[in-house]
């Protein structure tokens, strides 16, 4: 068998998605997510200039060789663009693979270690009483994790608040929105957020918050402490993780689990964190940490150390990330939780698929495969338009700050 095409497919049914199709010789396809939200044509350009040269006349199913002929190959190693490229080709060879075997992906990967994958859904407010209802919302829907974020007083736009009244979509502008922080508000605000949220949802549900890298160290570690109490699941991206060693100074402080690791695309990223035991889950992605092929080495590092997967499940990753998603956490034995916001129903018809969501419990398919295909015709009809995610800076003075 032969790789005869590798087509690249970039939409936008309500936000842009990045496709990578290949096909064979033999009619059997696959297709891999490669969508890098607010840098996507980077990556579309890398696939269609750069990888689908070389993969013409090669063997789909030596998808571990075609792996590291692209990451040495290149030269250039790592990198978000490199790696969500990667990523694509990768989980297109998987989706072939398991096409030919006629099995499930997770059959191949070792086969079902839970009959389904807890969820954490988003719960959002402009203020604390709106917040408290959507997560009591979510909770009656059937979710047994839920990320709570809400409005803080003093500032316009905050990350995973909505201000239109639709789902949050973080990237909205044809040039990058301005939004506007300040540490002291937020770590006012964050503890009398969950004080309330505990209260309204009892112990059993677990509750989530997302710091989207935006504290120093040690205030990180001020907040971790003073949400003990409330007993959080996590708390995610704390502060910026270029300097690993940062986290031990939060770790020495407070015993709220912590998850890192959206933003990482590769082992070494995940490394030093890992095996100092300086975080609880990581939540690298099959789409930008390199495919199924370098997430299975990640898990298995993590499981060394006890840290448990959590994967990255926003929506600017497609319904092809979160298919394959879902066959690696139906397998991996180290599994943690999966993020699932929804994507609209557009978005889901321009990919058909077999996973679905059920009370808080998302369930891959049993087609051979990940179960994830895009309809060209229908994706024709939605071309892209430019969009970028926001930046942020202080109140203060207007200095850029950490989004
Ligand atoms: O593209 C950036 C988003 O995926 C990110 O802001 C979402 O932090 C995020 C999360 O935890 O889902
Ligand atoms: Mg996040």
């Amino acid at each position: 068998m032969k790789i005869t095409a590798a087509r690249v497919i970039v939409c936008c049914p309500g936000r842009n998605f990045v496709t990578l199709k290949i096909e064979t010789d033999e009619g059997v396809t696959g297709v891999g997510d490669a969508t890098l939200n607010g840098r996507e044509l980077a990556v579309a350009s890398y696939l269609q200039d750069h990888v689908a040269p070389c993969l013409i006349g090669r063997d789909p199913q030596q998808l571990e060789d075609i792996w590291h002929y692209l990451y040495k190959g290149a030269y250039w190693r790592r990198g978000p663009v490199t790696m969500t490229a990667i990523a694509a080709v990768d989980t297109a060879l998987w989706d072939i693979k398991a096409k030919i075997a006629g099995q499930p992906l997770y059959q191949l990967l070792g086969g079902r270690s839970r009959s389904a994958v807890m969820v954490y859904g988003h719960a959002t407010g402009a203020d604390i009483a709106q917040t408290v209802d959507e997560v009591l919302r979510h909770q009656e829907e059937g979710y047994r994790a839920i990320r709570a974020q809400s409005g803080v007083p003093g500032l316009d736009k905050v990350y995973g608040v909505s201000t239109t009244g639709r789902m949050y979509e973080p990237a909205d502008g044809s040039v990058p929105a301005e939004h506007d922080w300040d540490s002291a508000k937020y770590l006012r605000h964050t503890p009398e957020l969950f004080e309330a949220v505990r209260l309204a949802v009892g112990e059993e549900t677990h509750l989530l918050h997302d710091v989207h890298h935006r504290l120093t160290p040690l205030e990180a570690a001020q907040l971790g402490k003073s949400l003990e109490p409330y007993r959080l699941f996590w708390i995610e991206d704390p502060t910026e993780a270029e300097n690993q060693q940062a986290f031990a100074l939060i770790r020495q402080h407070t015993t709220t689990p912590i998850a890192v690791g959206e933003v990482f695309n590769s082992i070494w990223d995940c490394k030093q964190l890992i095996e100092s035991q300086l975080i609880d889950y990581i939540r690298t992605t099959v789409t930008h940490a390199g495919g199924i092929t370098h997430l299975r080495r990640i898990a298995d590092l993590a499981a060394l150390y006890q840290v448990r997967t959590g994967s990255h499940g926003a929506t600017d990753l497609s319904p092809i990330c979160m298919g394959a998603a879902l066959h690696f956490d139906t397998w991996v034995p180290n599994f943690g939780i999966q993020e699932y916001m929804p994507h609209s129903e557009l978005m889901l018809s321009v990919f058909p698929h077999d996973w679905r969501y059920e009370r808080g419990m998302l369930y891959c398919g049993e087609s051979p495969g990940h179960g994830v295909d895009i309809d060209e015709k229908l994706a024709a009809r939605y071309p892209y338009q430019r969009a970028y995610l926001p930046v942020n800076r202080l109140q203060r003075d207007g200095s850029l700050h950490s989004w």
